[in-house]
C-alpha cells in the first residue's frame, strides 16, 4: 500500500533559480492513493490551481464522497468533510449555509453521486445551491472492483455485466449533464474531459469558472470530468485513454450545458441588435 501519509515538501527557490513548475499550495504533498494512469489525480491538480489562482485556501471546505476519491481529504490542503454515500451536495449545503463566506465544493464519482445520491443533486441542483461540484464520471464503480454504474455505456463489461450493459434489463446510462442542464437552478453546467493537454486546459478553466461563480454568488455549477479507470477497464494506462476516446466520448459530448453567464451576453447582443 502507498503511504499516503509521506509529503513532498513545497520548492524553495535558490537565490539564483527560478521556480516554472510546482505542487499547487492547496494540495498537501501527500503521495496519490490512485492507480498509475487514473485522471483523479489530474482532476484534484486542477481543483487545487483554481483554488490557489483564487486565492481562496484559507476559506475552502472540501466535502469527500465514497469511492477512491474517499482520501481526497488526504490531498487538498483545505478543510474537508466527509459524507456518506451520494449525500456531499446534501452535506455542502449545509456546510455553505451555515458558512456563507466559505467556498464550499462536494467531489463525486459517478457511482457516487449518479447512483445513490441522485436526489441530492437534483435538488442541489434546482436550488441553485451557491456551490460547486467536480463530477468523475469513469463510466463505473472503481473503488468497490468495478462494478456496473449508472454511466456505464450499453455494451459496457463490468463485474456485475459480465455480457456487456444489456439496455433491455440495465435501460440507458444516464447523462447528468444534459439532465440538469434543463433546470432553472443551476448557473454552469459542463462536460469536460482530461484526456489531452488541450482538454485538460479546457477542463482548468470550467474548474476556476466553477470556483469563481460561487465567489461571486451565481449559484450552483458543476463541472462533469470523463475520466479513466484503467484497472478496472482492464487497460493499461494509455488504452484506457484511447478506450476514453472511442466510447465515453462519442456517448458524453463535451460542451457547455448551461452558462448563465453566456446567456446574459447573448440576451444582451440581442437587445442591441433590435434596437440597431
Ligand atoms: C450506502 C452505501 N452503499 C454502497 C457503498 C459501497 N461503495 C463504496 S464506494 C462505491 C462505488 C463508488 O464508485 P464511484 O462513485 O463511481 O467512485 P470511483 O471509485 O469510481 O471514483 C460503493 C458502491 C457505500 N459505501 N455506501
Ligand atoms: S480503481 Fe479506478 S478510479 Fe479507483 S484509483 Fe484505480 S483507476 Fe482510479
Ligand atoms: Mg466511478
Amino acid at each position: 500500500m502507498s503511504d499516503t501519509t509521506k509529503t513532498v515538501a513545497q520548492v524553495e527557490a535558490a537565490p539564483n533559480e527560478k521556480i516554472v513548475f510546482e505542487r499547487p499550495r492547496s494540495l498537501t504533498g501527500a503521495n496519490f492513493s490512485y492507480c498509475p494512469g487514473c485522471t483523479h489525480g489530474i482532476v484534484h491538480r486542477l481543483v487545487a490551481e483554481s483554488i490557489d489562482e483564487l486565492g481562496v485556501q484559507d476559506k475552502t471546505i472540501g466535502v469527500a464522497p465514497v469511492g477512491c476519491s474517499v482520501t481526497a481529504y488526504d490531498f487538498f490542503d483545505v478543510d474537508m468533510a466527509q459524507a456518506a454515500h451520494g449525500r456531499a451536495p446534501a452535506v455542502a449545503t449545509g456546510i455553505k449555509r451555515t458558512h456563507p463566506d466559505a467556498v464550499v465544493f462536494a467531489y463525486q464519482g459517478d457511482g457516487d453521486l449518479a447512483s445513490i445520491g441522485t436526489a441530492e443533486t437534483v435538488h442541489a441542483a434546482t436550488r441553485g445551491e451557491n456551490i460547486t461540484v467536480i463530477f468523475i464520471n469513469n463510466a463505473i464503480y472503481g473503488m468497490t472492483g468495478g462494478q456496473m454504474a449508472p454511466t456505464s455505456l450499453p455494451g459496457q463489461i463490468t463485474q456485475t455485466s459480465p455480457y456487456g450493459r444489456d439496455t433491455k434489463t440495465e435501460g440507458f446510462p444516464l447523462r447528468v449533464s444534459e439532465m440538469l442542464a434543463t433546470l432553472d437552478g443551476p448557473a454552469l453546467v459542463q462536460r469536460v474531459s482530461v484526456d489531452s493537454p488541450k482538454n485538460i486546459r479546457t477542463a482548468k478553466a470550467a474548474i476556476k469558472k466553477a470556483f469563481s461563480n460561487q465567489i461571486e454568488g451565481k449559484g450552483y455549477s458543476i463541472i462533469e470530468v470523463i475520466s479513466t479507470c484503467p484497472t478496472n477497464w482492464g487497460l493499461s494506462p494509455e488504452a484506457a485513454l484511447d478506450w476514453l476516446r472511442e466510447n465515453m466520448l462519442p456517448y458524453y459530448p463535451l460542451g457547455v450545458f448551461k452558462d448563465i453567464d453566456a446567456e446574459a451576453q447573448k440576451d444582451e447582443a440581442q437587445k442591441e441588435a433590435n434596437h440597431e
